[in-house]
């Protein structure tokens, strides 16, 4: 007996333990909306997280949840989608886990065009661990471990996800819940490895990079940007006087998934081991 999916069928008892305020509250109801416009089963729907304060999630979807190492949701992740293809498969984590600890992965996921939604849910600062630089931290920003400013230059994450030709790119800001809705909703429907960037400020931890900061700044792309056009993408994701939002990069190109089981059938002419092992003899 099938029953009807509603937003409540993604939410579970718990009660987010997010700071009052957090960006991350304005990812999580968004991202239950999108869950149910695309009809994802609960039962058949995984979210891997790292660790940090948006490493949380799972706790809160009633899906299956996985929330792993620091810095490994997305390895995780792929092996999962590997080993059982039918399941829709989330990795979620922060500007830390993803982009510093974790970033390394991210290149390699895309060369295979893995079919999953990585969230990466961006407040420029370690939040969990109460409030040290991060990858994304802006010059000169102070924190806990740069009291006198940081002294590095902050990666742009936008430009990194073109560059690696991830076949789904885009960027949505938690402070625009509809437009975040619709970019999770797309996400999910794009067959392919699929990196939502979300500005989700820490309010406790990050008093230079606020809501205020992206309201200022963030602007939707123009509704006729060709998202097939990768060179105008890396002009927008380049934009300094604008935060662009919406989908910058979209490329229809086969899984991994696709390219194993092409394999599968062309390897499938052996009847078993011996006959397979005869063809190297
Ligand atoms: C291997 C390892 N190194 C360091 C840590 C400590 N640690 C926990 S969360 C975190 C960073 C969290 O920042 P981010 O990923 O941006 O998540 P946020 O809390 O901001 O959502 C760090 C360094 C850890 N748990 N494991
Ligand atoms: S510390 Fe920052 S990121 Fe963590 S829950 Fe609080 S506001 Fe959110
Ligand atoms: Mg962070």
């Amino acid at each position: 007996m099938s029953t009807e999916l509603t937003v409540a069928s993604y939410k579970t008892d718990l009660k987010p333990i997010w700071c009052p305020g957090c960006g991350d509250y304005g990812a999580l109801n968004p991202f239950y909306q999108a869950m149910l416009d695309c009809g994802l089963q609960p039962k058949d729907t995984v979210i891997v997280s790292g660790i940090g304060c948006s490493g949380r999630f799972p706790y809160f979807c009633n899906t299956y949840g996985f929330h792993g190492v620091h810095g490994r949701a997305l390895p995780t992740a792929a092996g999962m989608k590997m080993a059982s293809p039918h399941l829709n498969i989330f990795a979620v984590g922060g500007d830390g886990d993803g982009l510093g600890i974790g970033g390394g992965h991210i290149p390699h996921v895309a060369r295979k065009n893995v079919d999953l939604v990585y969230l990466l849910l961006d407040n420029s600062i370690y939040g969990l661990t109460k409030g040290q630089s991060s990858p994304t931290s802006p010059l000169p920003m102070s924190s806990k471990t740069a009291p006198y400013g940081y002294i590095e230059d902050p990666l742009d994450p936008l430009a990194m996800y073109i560059a690696y030709n991830i076949s789904f790119v885009a960027r949505g800001f938690s402070g625009k819940p509809k437009q975040l809705r619709e970019l999770f909703t797309q996400a999910i429907r794009h067959k392919g490895f699929s990196m939502v960037h979300v500005f989700s400020p820490c309010v406790t931890f990050n008093k230079q990079v606020t809501f205020k900061t992206f309201n200022e700044l963030v602007k939707e792309l123009p509704e006729d940007h060709d998202a097939g056009n990768r060179i105008k993408a890396m002009e927008y994701a380049l934009d300094r006087s604008t935060l662009w939002t919406g989908v910058f990069y979209r490329e229809e190109r086969p899984t991994i998934h696709e390219r194993v089981v092409d394999i599968q059938n062309r390897a499938g002419r052996f009847k078993d081991l011996n006959e397979l092992l005869d063809d190297f003899r």
